[in-house]
């Protein structure tokens, strides 16, 4: 049986649906831009995250749905920047080609920019809650995960390592922004919007702490293991684009035993929680045996 819980991902994919705008809303360009990379597929683990964590405080899939999906609208933003030609310069991305390879440059540029904002909006407008409070929390938690001290601060860093010998230390901290914070606020966003007290948001910070650098060392690991039809991009770009990965630094089997590791250490942070933590457990585990 799959570790992944492939009924919350399809009601993200529905919430989706409902909440994106149709392709024929004005200018249909940008909307049509933005509606092929987001309802392209993709795990959704980000959201899928966002709702089990939820449910650990009994909160429903539902209740955290606007939120869950906002996250994804960023995620989606930062691979259609990521895939640009002035960063990584792919052309393929879940399986289709990318956005600026479909609508030009300046359009996937204008995309990406359009869904990190709609974000916000989309969570502004329909996240509820018992206590308004926590939306503003969850709107500051995932701008601070999105800004300059974590997605976009650690892309920076990482492009500027690129082709020269950095340590295991910046390599970690790198991750931990550019992928890590943004997993990390997915599973904060849930616990917050679930009713999580303070000592438990910090166990549910810690999980998506490690759970986040077990998903990125195990990416790296794929990118140089897995197959253009399992990943749904072109394996080898980080050995093409000399990126700093932990398989460049480690090798591979030492890299497959700190990715276990961290996903240990996430499991370990919520063991001490008292709710049903059966599914981020199973999502932990999932992380480092994925293929795609
Ligand atoms: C504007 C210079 C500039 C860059 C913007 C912010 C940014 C681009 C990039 C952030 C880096 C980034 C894309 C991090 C995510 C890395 C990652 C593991 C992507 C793959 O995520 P999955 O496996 O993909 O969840 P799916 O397709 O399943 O959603």
């Amino acid at each position: 049986m799959s570790l992944y819980p492939e009924a919350v991902r399809a009601l993200v994919d529905t919430a989706l649906e409902e909440y994106f705008p149709a392709a024929d809303t004005y200018p249909e360009i940008l909307y049509q831009s933005m509606r092929y990379s987001l309802l392209a597929g993709g795990k959704r683990f980000r959201p899928v995250l966002t709702i089990l964590a939820a449910g650990v405080f009994g909160a429903a899939p539902d209740s955290v749905l606007p939120c869950a999906c906002g996250i994804e609208y960023i995620h989606t933003y930062s691979l259609i920047h990521d895939d640009l030609p002035a960063v990584d310069n792919d052309d393929l991305r879940r399986g289709l080609p990318t956005n600026h390879k479909k609508f030009g440059e300046d359009i996937a540029i204008m995309a990406g920019d359009a869904l990190f904002a709609e974000a916000f909006s989309l969570i502004s407008r329909l996240q509820t809650a018992s206590d308004q409070r926590k939306i503003i929390e969850v709107i500051r938690e995932i701008a601070a995960a999105s800004g300059p001290g974590g997605m976009v601060g650690g892309q920076v860093v990482d492009m500027a390592s690129t082709g020269k010998p950095i340590s295991l230390e910046t390599l970690r901290f790198i991750h931990a922004r550019k992928t890590g914070r943004l997993i990390t606020a997915a599973a904060r966003c849930g616990a917050i919007l679930g009713g999580a007290t303070d000592e438990e948001l910090d166990a549910v910070t810690s999980y998506g702490t490690h759970l986040g650098l077990a998903f990125q060392i195990t990416d790296d690991i794929l990118d140089e293991t897995g197959s253009v039809e399992e990943l749904g991009k072109t394996p080898g770009q980080d050995q093409t684009l000399h990126k700093a990965t932990y398989p460049a630094l480690v090798g591979l089997d030492e890299s497959r035993r700190l990715a276990r590791a961290e996903a240990k250490a996430a499991t370990a942070a919520v063991d001490k929680m008292s709710g049903n933590t059966g599914a981020l457990r199973d999502l932990a585990e999932f992380v480092t045996e994925r293929t795609g």
